[in-house]
């Protein structure tokens, strides 16, 4: 694949991103980027190979979260708040990242990723690096079936994926 081949790739994902965001499953939102100075709880999870603890994030409609991650595994992983149809572009995303060396599985590349235009910091998101905490502050607007998961490619294959739970749902 040629450099000026993989901008195109990662221009299209971001457009495909937002769209997504807007606009995911069935005609709902997945919810909107929260203002951290107005949180109402603190949620932490812990990723490893292939696992999330918690599995189940149970929330509320309205409620904005502070999701802080903590990667405690040897790979790079992914808090991604979104549905299988926003992952599934993600994934392709994620591939280029590493064939086009902005990315390994233990490490990120930061100045090829700005190279390449791909900064990685949608709001509803988390690249981790093995040892690292990063944190998502996400307002959940609609009661809809969505979840997280990991797309370091094989990662969601391999069942790291979560359920977010709505109140009442
Ligand atoms: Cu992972």
């Amino acid at each position: 694949m040629t450099f000026m081949k993989s901008i195109g790739a990662t221009a299209a994902f971001i457009l495909f991103a937002g769209s997504a965001l807007a606009g995911a499953g069935h005609g709902s939102s997945i919810g909107k980027a929260g203002d951290p100075d107005k949180v109402d709880r603190v949620i932490e999870v812990s990723m490893d190979e292939m696992k999330y603890d918690p599995k189940t994030i149970n929330v509320e409609k309205g409620e904005t979260i502070k999701f802080v991650v903590r990667n405690e595994g040897n790979l790079i992983h992914e808090f991604n708040l979104g549905t299988k149809e926003t992952w599934d572009g993600h994934s392709k995303e994620m591939k280029n990242m590493m064939k086009s060396g902005m990315m390994t599985m233990k490490k990120l590349n930061h100045a090829k990723m700005m190279e390449g235009g791909m900064m990685h910091d949608e709001p509803n998101s988390a690249l981790v690096e093995p040892g690292q905490t990063a944190e998502v502050v996400w307002t959940f607007t609609e009661a809809t079936e969505m979840g997280f998961a990991c797309n370091v490619p094989g990662h969601r294959e391999g069942g790291m994926a979560g359920e977010i739970a709505f109140a009442g749902h």
